[in-house]
């Protein structure tokens, strides 16, 4: 068979599947799909990603637009922004902070401490693809659709222009490293159109080098004082089957062809935050000589199969109703009013697809945007802001198995604990490391933007808790020896740092902030975040320093070091809770019951740290609840999905239902930054602008909801909703090793769960109701501590409590809590009594 003809058979079998398709997305129903193309809306465009290249596929039929970016394509080069002057002026800083005369330490750090370099560099897009069909406007368009799959990673467009069915197939290949556009119609001969590229970055040269390659070349921004040292190159290549093809230098035109696949490959000369001497040129080169050499059907092949190794192993179903009959804007339109528990299934599914799509081994972590950006200018700097977003974006990855794809964040981490050290020592005189609030690919560890943001020196210490949390999941010594030196290094930078505030003798972090809040008191005026010992300092470090020493103890060192660790821990303020039985913000009760600030940093102890549980500490627990009611359900986007975390540590599934509620509901285009939250219509979660924290955030929820293993349990079903009756769940993963090979519930109750142990070791299930184990498994009533290692909690001081606190018995479902033993690599079945 000539290879043309064979091209054409297998578009006509693909063709054949693809005319049934609405028909399909009603049985497959993890697609988003949509009757409309996304027009200029760039929410409502499609994301396909590969953790390095990336594209937003609009889906429009005359003029079609890939938006590209690929992850190292950021302004600037190599740099650092660290403050010299602050070594000097800490004295003076601290000593006003303890008089309370918080304007002017606030003015001393900001002249001082804040950079005087560079606040980071920016995200910045690569190019448009533009590829115009002559007539397909919407006026001679009939049977649209447009779909992403999520089982596939896969998008498609297909429409009808005079009898003529058109399809396009898009992907960006996790195997091969290129985006592949395959188009093709339903009748011999009826593909014409051109392609043609845009880039917006002033240093750039778009050329079709020969009749079928255009070459796009360009240099990203200066920015802040910072030259620019990225070169980019882009190769689109267009192999066509049947028809002509020629080129006038700037573009290419596809005549009466049958078929066209484009290959888009793309390459930066970046290496690392320090290394900018790859070759560009060579490596989109490689990239696309390799790729074009495949079959487009084997492309397809090894791109759904790379994927699916990761996407497959988590499953979901909460129940069908009607509503999956419906187009995805629809359905978010219709979601908080109706009945569509499949959605949230989607959503979820969404979430792990787009952590697959933005974080690869060996690439860059996902930023505010993953790797999707149009703008040259983004919010933000489309950057990495650790007091909260980039964090969250790695929520879901060990839970959700996708324990690869956290593997870019561990690798900024030990890259911050290398230029963070010249920070510790520059600005603070002190060993060990420390980051601020942001950082971005250059690994900045410096204060960026105003004081009232910049001065929190925690950024590092919060990111360190993903190097031990990794490790509970997979129970790995050799990767925890890895990381060890990072997490003992963030530890040193605080044992030199903690300063002894006056009142009570505690060790405090000093100068800092409550993230981005303000207290409440009168004199401020509103102007001043500076303080000393928040609460979410004390917390984090107390977790900081707990993990330094579980990982010294497991892996026999550093016994010296770990006794002042000890020590410094013993020395941290205890958590307080104050006049209105909340849970207090700061180190004074001085919290506004009436704040409804986005950031709830205090309540880290009960979510992502481990120090608040309605079972060890039920005074902390009921009042971090009145603290959160006090925050109220709205916020932005990633606030309200960091509620549905902290509802589900309540052990409350319908009120984390509700901010999930909160969350799916269609974003408002006019909402104010500050306030709003919402969902796009490609699902996009709104801070607003679109930041893709909220979206993790989310998905990390509701797997909380559906499993949790921070506090001496392995617990089942923690916070159901009443409307998550009925459902199962396969392959969550669990600290200690344990995987939930599948769980099945009805009315509220387990029917059956098979449990895998990795790595052996007591298994302690906490349960809503009776079980009984499967072939001779013997459960046992469990009492006393588990013994499992990986089950430890760090027993945090007792509460300083106001007078004025009035402390509610917590309201927490019965649970049945048993133990058994297991052994690696085996699974244990257990099923309701009967
Ligand atoms: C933090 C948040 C903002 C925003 C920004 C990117 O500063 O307080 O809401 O998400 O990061």
């Amino acid at each position: 068979m000539r290879k043309s003809t064979f091209k054409f058979c297998l578009v006509s079998l693909t063709f054949l599947i693809i005319i049934d398709f609405p028909s399909v997305s009603q049985k497959n129903n993890l697609k988003l799909w949509y009757k409309q193309p996304a027009k200029n809306v760039w929410e409502a465009a499609l994301p396909i990603g590969n953790g390095r290249l990336a594209a937003m596929v609009f889906g429009n039929t005359d003029k079609e637009t890939l938006q590209l970016n690929e992850s190292s394509v950021w302004s600037g080069g190599p740099s650092r922004n660290d403050n010299p002057d602050a070594l000097a002026a800490l004295p003076g800083i601290r000593k006003l902070i303890f008089e309370g005369k918080f304007q002017e330490a606030s003015k001393i750090a900001s002249d001082n401490i804040q950079t005087k370099q560079n606040n980071g560099m920016m995200f910045q897009p690569l190019a448009d693809v533009e590829l115009s069909f002559p007539g397909h406007d919407s006026a001679n368009v009939t049977d649209y659709y447009r779909e992403l799959d999520l089982e596939k990673a896969v998008t498609q467009t297909s429409y009808t222009v005079n009898g003529v069915r058109f399809t396009r197939e898009i992907f960006s290949s996790l195997s091969d490293q290129v985006i592949v556009v395959h188009i093709w119609a339903d009748k011999p001969s009826s593909l014409t159109f051109s392609i043609g590229a845009t880039c917006p970055h002033i240093i750039s040269d778009i050329s079709a080098k020969t009749k079928d390659l255009l070459v796009i070349k360009g240099k990203t921004s200066d920015h802040e004082g910072v030259k620019s040292m990225i070169k980019f190159t882009s190769l689109i290549k267009a192999i066509p089957v049947g028809g002509t093809i020629t080129s006038d230098g700037k573009q290419i035109f596809i005549k009466a062809a049958h078929a066209v696949t484009l290959y888009i490959s793309a390459a930066t000369n970046f290496k690392n935050f320090r290394d900018v001497s790859a070759d560009e040129n060579k490596r989109a080169t490689d990239y696309l000589k390799r790729a074009i050499n495949i079959p487009y059907s084997k492309l397809l092949g090894n791109h759904i199969s790379a994927y699916q190794k990761y996407f497959n192993r988590v499953k979901l179903d909460l129940g069908i109703t009607d509503s999956v009959k419906n187009p995805t804007d629809i359905r978010l339109k219709d979601f908080s009013s109706g009945n569509d528990p499949q959605f949230i299934v989607l959503y979820f599914q969404f979430g792990r697809y787009l952590l697959i799509s933005s974080s690869q081994p060996g690439g860059q972590p996902a930023n505010l945007q993953g790797i999707w950006n149009a703008g040259m200018n983004p919010s933000w700097d489309s950057k990495y802001t650790i007091n909260i977003n980039t964090e969250m974006n790695y929520w879901p990855a060990e839970e959700t198995n996708l324990a690869e794809m956290h593997e870019p964040l561990i690798q900024m981490v030990r890259d911050l604990s290398v230029t963070g050290r010249e920070t510790a020592k520059v600005m603070y005189g002190a060993g060990g490391w420390v980051s601020h609030h942001n950082t971005d690919i250059w690994r900045i560890t410096g204060p960026v933007d105003a004081i009232e943001y910049a001065m929190w020196p925690m950024g590092g210490a919060w990111l360190s808790q993903h190097l031990w949390e990794k490790y509970l999941y997979s129970g790995n010594k050799e990767y925890l020896k890895t990381v060890y030196p990072v997490l003992k290094e963030a530890s040193q930078f605080y044992l030199d740092f903690l300063i002894e505030e006056p009142v009570h003798k505690w060790l405090v972090v000093s100068p800092s902030m409550s993230p981005e809040n303000r207290p409440n008191l009168p004199d401020l005026q509103n102007t001043a975040s500076i303080a000393a010992g928040v609460t979410m300092d004390n917390q984090i470090l107390f977790d900081l320093f707990s993990n330094t020493i579980h990982a010294a103890t497991i892996l026999n060192t550093d016994k010296e070091f770990i006794s002042r660790i000890e020590a410094s821990r013993k020395r941290l303020p205890p958590m307080q809770i104050g006049q209105f039985s909340q849970l207090q913000e700061w180190m004074q009760d001085v919290d506004n019951p009436k704040d409804h600030h986005r950031h709830v940093s205090h309540l880290f102890g009960l979510y992502p740290g481990k120090q608040i549980s309605p079972y060890s500490t039920p005074g902390l627990f009921d009042a971090a609840r009145t603290s959160l009611i006090f925050r109220g359900d709205g916020g932005t986007g990633w606030s309200m999905a960091w509620k549905v975390n902290f509802w589900a540590r309540f052990l409350d599934g319908n009120h984390a239902y509700t901010m999930i509620r909160n969350q799916l509901t269609p974003a408002k285009s006019n909402e104010s930054t500050m306030n709003g939250g919402g969902t796009y219509p490609n699902l996009f979660d709104a801070h607003p602008p679109f930041q893709i924290d909220g979206n993790f955030g989310c998905t990390a929820g509701i797997s909380e909801m559906l499993i949790q293993s921070h506090d001496g349990a392995l617990n089942l079903l923690p916070a159901l909703p009443d409307v998550w009756k009925n459902g199962s769940i396969n392959g969550l993963r669990a600290r200690g090793g344990f995987e939930i090979v599948s769980m099945k519930w009805e009315n509220g109750k387990i029917v059956q769960v098979e449990i895998k142990s990795t790595i052996g070791g007591n298994c302690r299930l906490r349960v809503p109701n009776t079980l009984v184990g499967e072939e001779g498994l013997v459960l046992k009533l469990a009492d006393g501590e588990n013994l499992n290692p990986f089950y430890q909690t760090d027993k945090v001081s007792e509460p300083l409590i106001s007078e004025k606190a009035k402390l509610n018995k917590p309201n927490i479902p019965a649970t049945i809590l048993y133990d058994f033993q297991t052994q690696p690599g085996k699974i244990y079945i257990l099923r309701i009594h009967p």
